[in-house]
């Protein structure tokens, strides 16, 4: 079977510290990948950093406001050519080696999307914080009910998905919400969803992580808002 084509988005936002392990980390997949790297006003560093290597990007997006890692996401997208799309943090929480497993299911199975989950147990994972695990059961439960699906972590950051599934799909949220509604939308679709098990080598705050509790209301109610209306 050939390898589709993979157009790989990255959100950039302050990752000086990782930002070029993990693009070269995507470079040596050996697999067909364009890298789209997506920055929205960096102050560390990060964006001089990406002007001076890039070419070790295909498609570098320097925008001036910071409006969040969703609207990043949507100007990645926009410009992906790849038969498939995957989401990739920016800094080492997330293993490139893990790509091979989420296309399996899109190779074999035809499915439209996949994502890695960190909580299958079977690959390492970094023990991390107790209550991101509660919030993310809470989350994980309520699309779980919602959608009607097993999936068992929704909020990895893993997703590789068909670029065609792209089409008519208007997301409004530009920050960390943008997940919720991302799913959303395509689980609401009649479409062929797996999930792998991946590796999560997960950092702490002191390390970078920006992420914080109070979004998790954003994406409960993005769950629950896109399973009735759209
Ligand atoms: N362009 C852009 N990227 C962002 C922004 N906020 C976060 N990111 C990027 O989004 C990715 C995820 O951010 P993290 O702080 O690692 O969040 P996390 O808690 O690990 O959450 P997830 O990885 O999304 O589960 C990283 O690559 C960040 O640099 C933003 O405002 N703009
Ligand atoms: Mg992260």
């Amino acid at each position: 079977m050939t390898v589709p084509t993979l157009s790989v988005v990255m959100p950039v936002f302050n990752e000086a510290r990782t930002v070029m392990t993990i693009i070269d980390r995507v470079r040596r997949t050996n697999l067909p990948v364009e890298l789209i790297v997506v920055d929205d006003g960096s102050t560390d560093g990060t964006r001089e950093l990406l002007t001076r290597e890039r070419e070790k990007i295909d498609r570098l997006i320097l925008l001036d406001e910071n409006r969040g890692k969703g609207a990043a996401l949507k100007a990645g997208f926009a410009v992906a050519t790849g038969d498939v799309v995957i989401i990739q943090d920016a800094d080492l929480e997330y293993d490139p080696e893990d790509y091979a497993e989420l296309l399996k299911p899109i190779q074999k199975a035809g499915a439209d999307l996949v994502l890695g989950s960190r909580l299958t147990g079977a690959r390492p994972q970094r023990a991390y914080y107790y209550w991101h695990y509660v919030g993310n059961r809470l989350i994980t439960w309520i699309a779980r009910v919602l959608y009607n699906t097993t999936l068992s972590d929704i909020y990895t950051c893993y997703k590789a998905f068909r670029r065609e599934q792209l089409a008519g799909l208007d997301i409004k949220s530009d920050g960390f919400e943008f997940d919720a509604e991302f799913l959303a939308r395509l689980l609401k679709r009649d479409l062929i969803v797996y999930e792998v098990p991946i590796s999560y080598y997960g950092r702490s705050y002191a390390e970078g992580k920006k992420i914080k509790w109070y979004h998790t209301g954003r994406v409960v109610w993005n769950l629950v808002k896109y399973r009735f209306v759209g």
